[in-house]
């Protein structure tokens, strides 16, 4: 009997195996690499500035490696991660402008391939504040045993076959799906073991809106007007509602999931199809969010409907409790 009283991840993934997928251990061994790899980044965002003191001196640090860029490290750690796993054949991620592909022997017959943001946010780490690891699995289309192609990666959002997201925060957190409802677990930092703590998100109808609204000017007048919505004064429905914004889409995704609330970015005028990434930002946030019970949308389609025609395409992104984005498409 285990005299810890939380499930670890390694013990919901041994619990849960026959019941995830395909029921062969892929998965689990995905998942069991994302968490070793997340343990590792967790601890270089935690030594941040501390890294950044030592290594101010020069560009070693005191074991005389080079410094690396945090979102440099969090790639590699997770790329190395996945390849080890065996279970993934290539990789997208926004540090490298074309497709990864694992073409060693173990990886070669693996079916799935991952896209992923190793590190979103990432310059809000000077600043102390929140930030994440996006990550989205697909079923690869080509044959096993070729060497996967880009269109194995420009798949619908649809055909997720699982997505989920780290957040540094003041915990640190593992949040997924695989199409059967959304669970969280939370790394105890005495144990180095991620916990169960959330066994089944649901986002509650929202009160919160989130938008860098700096870029008031470039909206499209429907958000203009769903944001004066958000702000009229109307006692019996709650409004003004609050705004909430950090910068960082994971935390700001993460805390409208659990309190209810609305995320946007719409175009601006330096970015006319949005910021944020279809691939490894959009869809595996819009997977979760639909997986609570909330909706993700482009502001003209669903988000997980839309195919992708390149790696690193944007697109604008609204996203949150179901009630938020109702009124808002009743705007646009
Ligand atoms: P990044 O991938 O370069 O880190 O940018 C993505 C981040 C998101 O985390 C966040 O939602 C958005 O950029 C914030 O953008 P802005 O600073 O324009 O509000
Ligand atoms: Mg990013």
């Amino acid at each position: 009997m285990n005299s810890y009283p939380f499930t670890t991840l390694i013990e919901f993934i041994i619990a849960k195996q026959a019941d995830i997928m395909e029921a062969k251990g892929e998965f689990s061994r995905i998942l069991y690499s994302l968490g070793v790899a997340a343990k590792m980044i967790n601890k270089k965002v935690n030594k941040a500035g501390l890294v950044d003191i030592l290594g101010a001196a020069g560009s070693t640090n005191i074991q005389g490696e080079d410094q690396k860029k945090l979102d440099v490290f969090a790639d590699e750690q997770l790329i190395g991660s996945f390849k080890a796993s065996g279970e993934v054949c290539g990789v997208a991620t926004e540090e490298n402008d074309e497709i990864v592909v694992f073409d060693h022997e173990m990886s070669k017959d693996a079916k799935y391939i991952i896209c992923m943001d190793p590190l979103d946010g990432s310059s809000n780490i000077d600043v102390n504040v929140s930030i994440g690891t996006i990550f989205s699995i697909y079923r690869r289309i080509t044959p096993r045993g070729s060497k996967p192609e880009l269109k194995d990666f420009l798949q619908k959002g649809s055909r997720q076959v699982a997505a989920g997201y780290i957040i540094y925060g003041s915990s640190t957190m593992l949040v997924y799906t695989t199409g059967n409802g959304v669970i969280g677990f939370t790394l105890d930092p005495s144990l180095g073991e991620f916990c169960l703590s959330h066994p089944a998100i649901k986002t509650p109808p929202g009160e919160l809106y989130s938008i860098n609204e700096g870029n008031y000017l470039a909206f499209p007048e429907g958000v203009k007007r769903f944001l004066k919505y958000c702000q009229e004064k109307k006692e019996d429905e709650n409004r003004p509602y609050t705004s909430r914004y950090i910068g960082s889409l994971v935390a700001d995704f993460h805390r409208n999931l659990l309190k209810g609330g609305i995320f946007l970015y719409p175009q601006t005028l330096s970015n006319p199809n949005g910021k944020l990434r279809l691939l490894y930002e959009c869809n595996p946030i819009a997977f979760i969010a639909e997986q609570a019970g909330g909706k993700a949308s482009s502001g003209k389609t669903r988000v997980l409907d839309i195919l992708p025609e390149s790696l690193h395409q944007r697109v604008p992104f609204y996203t949150g409790s179901a009630n938020l984005i109702d009124k808002l498409e009743e705007f646009l």
